[in-house]
């Protein structure tokens, strides 16, 4: 079958079982009665101008017509398609080039400079519609640190670690890094949630870290995907170490939930921040066996972390 673009005519070779050939035009249907094809491969030719169209047997157009019909609009070809139908195979020559199509598939002819030209013109409105092509890229938080590591990542912003108050029972769980340029609308709420600074409550995390406040800092890879593990230091093969250190967490006396998140192996401080605030904690995280195996984890050695990204 072959069919052209925007369906202005479409030929049939063949078709019906091999005993009828068509020529679709419009809403019109030009038929020709008889067996067609067979194991070897024939010459057509299809010949067509503003206001007919011709289909012959044998390599001279104009001889051997076996369909031809009249449009009521003029026709402009842009291009042709070649298919087969029903899932069947079709071989054919263009040019003595053997092409083959299988289940339904279409085969572009370019066969007119116009087309070319019209395909191009197409192709560039889709990527001016596209635009800037997107980059990948992935966000981590690195804990602990005022800056992103260098040279595997950019700075999106620095801020304060904080979250919901130990002591609280509803406290919301997770630890957030919050940006140091906070942005206000109303000036006042009706205290029912809570957002709290963060300190280190041991000094697990450096000499002296106790209450010492948590800064942390958005941090932007090229790479598509960031992960922190936790319980190992390093990446696997094929990905990027961004950061590591020891897993965080809540208290596990405290009355409110928390998180796990990685805190970098050289913790920094915000400034002026020594005093004993409370709010949200980071306390060390040790392993605990039983459900967890033993080995390859050791019972009450702290876990370490690491964030990877590929
Ligand atoms: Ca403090
Ligand atoms: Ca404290």
């Amino acid at each position: 079958m072959v069919t052209f673009q925007d369906a202005q005519f479409v030929v049939i070779i063949g078709g019906w079982s091999n005993t009828i050939s068509a020529l679709y035009i419009e809403e019109h249907i030009y038929y020709y009665h008889g067996t067609l094809l067979n194991s070897e491969y024939k010459p057509y030719w299809i010949s067509w101008n503003s206001y007919e169209v011709s289909v012959g047997l044998g390599s001279i157009q104009g001889s051997g017509v076996i369909l031809y019909g009249q449009p009521q609009c003029p026709i402009k070809v842009i291009d042709a398609t070649f298919a087969s139908n029903f899932g069947e195979t079709l071989d054919y020559r263009v040019n003595q080039a053997v092409h083959s199509e299988q289940h339904d598939t279409k085969r572009l002819l370019l066969n007119d400079p116009d087309a070319v030209l019209n395909r191009l013109r197409i192709l560039e409105e889709k990527f001016a519609q596209l635009g800037t092509p997107t980059q990948t890229g992935s966000t981590y938080i690195i804990w602990g640190r005022k800056q992103c590591p260098n040279n595997t990542s950019e700075l999106v912003y620095s801020g304060f670690a904080g979250g919901g108050g130990v002591v609280e029972t509803g406290a919301a769980a997770d630890y957030v890094c919050l940006t140091p340029d906070p942005v206000f609308n109303k000036t006042s709420g009706t205290d029912h949630g809570r957002m709290y600074g963060a300190e280190y409550e041991t000094n697990f995390w450096a000499k002296d870290s106790h209450n010492e406040d948590v800064p942390c800092s958005l941090c932007r890879s090229s790479y598509a995907t960031t992960v922190m593990i936790p319980g190992t230091n390093v990446c696997n093969n094929g990905w990027t170490r961004q950061y590591y250190g020891y897993l965080a967490s809540g208290h596990h006396g405290h009355p409110a939930a928390s998180a796990f998140v990685c805190v970098d192996i050289s913790p920094e401080y915000l400034r002026a921040g020594s005093r004993d605030s409370d709010g949200k904690l980071f306390y060390d995280v040790i392993a605990k066996c039983g459900s967890l195996p033993c080995p390859p984890y050791v019972n009450d050695y702290p876990l370490t972390c690491v964030v990877c990204s590929k």
